[in-house]
């Protein structure tokens, strides 16, 4: 194994989305080669064409600069001396558990070309046991490489400023392997970096998600049980926080994304039975959509409005200021309603620019003059600062984000 202090050494990013681009680009700033590789082929062409799919606070510079300095992109794996595997872990939907095929695919091809005592570090997110399972006996009976686990932590909306200050989990086999993978993340990150074996951190990984997507549950318990009682639960939030061990999260509209909606049913897959409050929280969160649609129903009958068409949705991705709409909570309930064949209710979000959704609006103003009742399921920024526009609307705000008198929660 090289180290860094010969030759540059050569890093393979596999995977160039949410996680792989952005790490690639931060290890670009350093004295390593980077290639990165994606089997996307428009997606290669586009970053040839120096664009970029998503845009994150400081990503644009780190971007132009890298190209600067020779990152190059690849539909192809290259032999390296470091390999990152970045490419996405869904969760098998009939059996909860995790689809690691992309991964066993990455490593498929990383081992016919990587060299012996090369290193293979994991950053997709995967159950623990994974590793053991799927993606060990794949090395072993092939060629003498190490293994790494080192699970992505950082959240879309600040992903360069996480890059750079969370702490990282490496799981390894050996000290060796260890020292080497945390000089490479220590080139960028700057919180701690925490060494164990890889079964710890592929577990340390899924209960963060899991641990906050229950808290999450819990607040949306509250706002039911405050809604039976006749008590303000934003206030009750705010107010038991102040507790120095209390920190309940936010109520909302639904948990969605790629992560925190998923990563729990790896624990539900894997220990039925055993996952017992994380399987209700998944329920509880899942439950939201649902929800909302039966305060809609309420407020429009009080305010004696049946049009669904005077009806907007604002916000159809999962959280405020980012363009992604996996498994967001608009998408639910959108489902939810043509499943009642209730159609024609209108959605407009300002980050999404190609129609994804029928009666989708692309300009805010024409969205505003066009409904009656806007229910607010994002808290994109714009919203907040235009909230005078809406002023004259009846508002059901499931993000308690505007300060308008007279509107409506969950
Ligand atoms: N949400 C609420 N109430 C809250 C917080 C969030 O309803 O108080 C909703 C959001 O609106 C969204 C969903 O939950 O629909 C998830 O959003 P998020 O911002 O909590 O998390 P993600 O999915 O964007 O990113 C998470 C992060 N994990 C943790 O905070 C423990 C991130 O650090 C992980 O890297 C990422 O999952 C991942 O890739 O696993």
């Amino acid at each position: 194994m090289r180290s860094l202090g010969d030759n540059k050494l050569k890093i393979n990013i596999i995977g160039l989305g949410y996680i792989g681009l952005p790490t690639a680009l931060m290890l670009t700033k350093e004295d390593f080669e980077i290639v990165g590789t994606d089997f996307n082929y428009e997606l290669i062409s586009k970053l040839k064409n120096k664009s970029m799919r998503f845009s994150e606070n400081g990503m644009e510079e780190l971007f132009e600069e890298a190209c600067n300095r020779n990152f190059r992109f690849t539909t192809e794996y290259e032999e390296a001396d470091v390999y990152i595997v970045a490419v996405p872990t869904p969760y098998i939907k009939s059996s909860k558990k995790v689809d690691a095929s992309h991964v066993v695919d990455a490593v498929t091809k990383i081992l016919e070309v990587c060299p012996e005592n090369s290193t293979i570090v994991i950053e997709s997110t995967v159950s623990p046991g994974t590793i053991d399972r799927y993606i060990r006996p794949l090395i072993d009976e092939c060629k003498r490489v190490n293994l790494a686990h080192a699970p992505e932590r950082i959240i879309p909306g600040k992903i360069i400023y996480e890059l750079k200050n969370n702490s990282r989990i490496i799981g390894v086999d050996s000290e060796e392997t260890g020292n080497l993978i945390k000089t490479i993340y220590q080139s960028f990150c700057e919180g701690s970096i925490i060494i164990t074996n890889i079964r710890t951190a592929e577990m340390i990984k899924v209960v963060e998600n899991t641990y906050r997507d229950i808290n999450i549950a819990f607040a949306n318990e509250l706002t039911k049980i405050c809604r039976e009682a006749e008590l303000d639960v934003y206030e009750i939030i705010r107010t038991a926080n102040m507790h120095p061990r209390v920190n309940i999260l936010t109520p909302g509209p639904g948990v969605g994304g790629h992560c925190i909606s998923v990563d729990p049913w790896f624990l539900v897959g894997d220990y039925p039975g055993l996952a017992n409050i994380i399987l209700a929280a998944r329920k509880i969160n899942d439950s939201m959509p649902e929800y909302v649609l039966e305060r809609l129903s309420e407020i429009m009958e009080k305010v004696g409005i049946n049009d669904i068409s005077r009806i907007g949705v604002y916000g159809l991705t999962y959280k405020e200021d980012v363009d992604d709409i996996r498994e967001s909570p608009t998408l639910q309930m959108l489902s939810i309603m043509r499943k009642h064949l209730a159609t024609g209710i209108k959605v407009y979000d300002p980050y999404i620019k190609e129609k994804v959704v029928e009666n989708q609006l692309f300009d805010f103003d024409d969205f505003v003059e066009n409904v009656d009742i806007i229910v607010i399921m994002v808290g994109h920024k714009q919203i907040i600062e235009r909230q005078d526009s809406i002023r004259n609307k009846i508002i059901f705000d499931t993000r308690n984000v505007v300060g308008i008198e007279g509107a409506y929660h969950l």
